[in-house]
C-alpha cells in the first residue's frame, strides 16, 4: 500500500479545525486532528511544507516508522506545532489500518478493556448560584462527574466562564483580548464554592477543578490542602508545569489527586512528574501528544506509577480526536476519565460522530478505523477566521498565565 495524497483542510464551523486527509492507493484515506486553538495556520503551514512531501510514496502500515521519521528525523525536535502535526499525521495512519483491517480502532489497541467511556462534563456560571444551577442541570443530564469552573467575586471576565448565554469558547475572532485575574480572591473563593457544592450535592457526585496553570506551588499546596475535605476526583494544572519539580511542594501538602498535561506534547514533559508521582493523571491529548503511537508509550509508562489517563477533550479538538480518544480510553487499562465538551451542533455538519453520550458514558459503535467522516464539500461553507486565546494580566496589569 502506497501514500499517494494527503491534504489539510482547515475549517470553521462554529469554531476553527484543522483536519488531515491522507489518502493511499488502496482508495482508503484515514483523518487526523491537527487543530492547536490559535495557532491553527502554523500547523497547517507545517504540514503542508514540511510534511505532506515526505508522506507520499510511503507505505501508510508502516505507522512506528513514520512516526519515528518525523520524529527523530526533524532536528527541531518537539513543540507544540510540530508534535500537533505528527499526531495527525499518526492519528491518519492508525485510521488507515484499521479500515484495511476492516475493524474498529480499539481492536488494534488491545480490544476492549470496558464497554464504556466515563466522562465529565464542564459546569459553570457567572456566579455561585448560576454555577450551582449548572450543576443540577448536568446531573439531570445524567453526568456522574462535572468539572466545576465559576466566576469569582470582584472579578471581570475569567477562564471557564462564558460571555452572556453563548457557548464557550475562549478563543475569539480577532486579537487577543484581555482578561484580569486575582489569585487571592481565586483562592478565598473556590474552597467555599466547593464546600457549597458537596452540602447540596452529596459526596457521590465526581468533582473536578482547572486551576489553568494560575498557581505558584505554594498557593496550589495552599488550594489542594482546603479542598481535601471536598475530595475532589482531580485539581487540574494547578501551577505552570514547565518546572515539573513544581509540583513536589503540592504534593508534600495534600493527598488532593493531580491532574497535568493538556499544554505537553511528547513523554519528556512528564519524566519527574510520573516517576516520582507528582501527579495521578496524564491529560496530554492524542492530537497534541503526538498521537496514539506515543500515547500508547506514555500511558503504559504512566501505569506502572499508578497514574490514569484524563485525556483533554474541549471542544478546540475536533471530534476525530474525540472518537480516537474513546477507542484508545476503551482499549487501556490505567484508563480514568475523559473530558467531554460536547461540541455545536454547526460542527456535525461537516465531522459526523461515531459516538454518542449516555447517562454519564460515551459509547464508540464498532465502525471501522477512528470511524468519523468528514465532509470536504461542507467545510467549504465554513472557511477559517482568524481567533486567538485571550491573554490574562493581574489586576495590577502584570501579564500573567491566561
Ligand atoms: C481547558 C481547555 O478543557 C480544559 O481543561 O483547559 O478548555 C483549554 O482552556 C482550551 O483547550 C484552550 O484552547
Ligand atoms: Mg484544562
Amino acid at each position: 500500500m502506497k501514500i499517494t495524497d494527503a491534504k489539510v483542510i482547515v475549517c470553521c464551523p462554529g469554531r476553527n479545525f484543522v483536519t488531515l486527509k491522507i489518502t493511499t492507493d488502496a482508495g482508503i484515506s484515514g483523518l487526523g486532528d491537527a487543530t492547536l486553538n490559535g495557532r491553527e495556520k502554523a500547523v497547517a503551514t507545517y504540514l503542508e511544507a514540511y510534511c505532506i512531501p515526505a508522506l507520499i510514496g510511503k507505505d501508510p502500515r508502516n505507522i512506528e516508522d513514520i512516526w519515528h521519521y518525523f520524529y527523530k528525523g526533524v532536528y527541531w525536535k518537539r513543540g507544540a506545532v510540530t508534535m500537533s502535526a505528527l499526531s495527525a499525521i499518526d492519528m491518519a495512519l492508525w485510521d488507515i489500518k484499521a479500515k484495511a483491517l476492516n475493524t474498529p480502532l480499539y481492536n488494534l489497541l488491545g480490544g476492549k478493556s470496558r464497554e464504556r467511556v466515563l466522562v465529565y462534563a464542564h459546569v459553570t456560571g457567572k456566579d455561585l448560584e448560576q454555577t450551582l444551577e449548572d450543576v443540577s442541570k448536568k446531573v439531570e443530564a445524567g453526568y456522574l462527574a462535572v468539572r466545576v469552573q465559576s466566576g469569582i467575586p470582584g472579578l471581570g471576565q475569567i477562564y471557564g466562564v462564558p460571555k452572556g448565554d453563548k457557548p464557550y469558547e475562549p478563543a475569539q475572532k480577532g486579537l487577543p483580548q484581555e482578561e484580569t485575574w486575582d489569585t487571592a480572591k481565586y483562592l478565598n473563593f473556590v474552597p467555599k464554592m466547593f464546600a457549597k457544592i458537596r452540602a447540596v450535592f452529596g459526596d457521590d457526585l465526581h468533582l473536578l477543578h482547572d486551576v489553568h496553570h494560575r498557581c505558584t506551588p505554594i498557593e496550589a499546596a495552599r488550594l489542594a490542602k482546603e479542598l481535601e475535605p471536598f475530595h475532589l476526583f482531580w485539581l487540574e494544572d494547578p501551577v505552570t508545569a514547565e518546572l515539573q519539580e513544581g509540583l513536589r511542594l503540592v504534593r508534600q501538602h495534600s493527598t488532593t489527586p493531580i491532574a497535568i498535561g493538556e499544554v505537553f506534547n511528547s513523554v519528556y514533559d512528564y519524566t519527574t512528574l510520573i516517576t516520582e508521582q507528582l501527579i495521578d493523571f496524564i491529560r496530554m491529548p492524542l492530537s497534541h501528544g503526538g498521537g496514539i503511537t506515543h500515547l500508547q508509550k506514555v500511558a503504559a509508562y504512566a501505569a506502572f506509577y499508578h497514574i490514569q489517563t484524563g485525556f483533554h477533550g474541549a471542544t478546540d479538538l475536533s471530534p476525530v480526536n474525540l472518537a480516537a480518544s474513546l477507542h484508545f480510553d476503551l482499549a487501556i487499562n490505567n484508563f480514568g476519565i475523559q473530558e467531554y465538551m460536547p461540541h455545536q451542533e454547526i460542527v456535525h455538519a461537516v465531522f459526523t460522530p461515531n459516538y454518542h453520550y449516555e447517562n454519564g458514558f460515551l459509547y464508540v459503535d464498532d465502525t471501522p478505523g477512528i470511524g468519523v467522516t468528514f465532509n470536504e464539500e461542507k467545510a467549504k461553507q465554513y472557511p477559517y477566521q482568524t481567533a486567538c486565546l485571550p491573554v490574562n494580566r493581574k489586576t495590577d496589569g502584570t501579564m500573567f498565565y491566561w
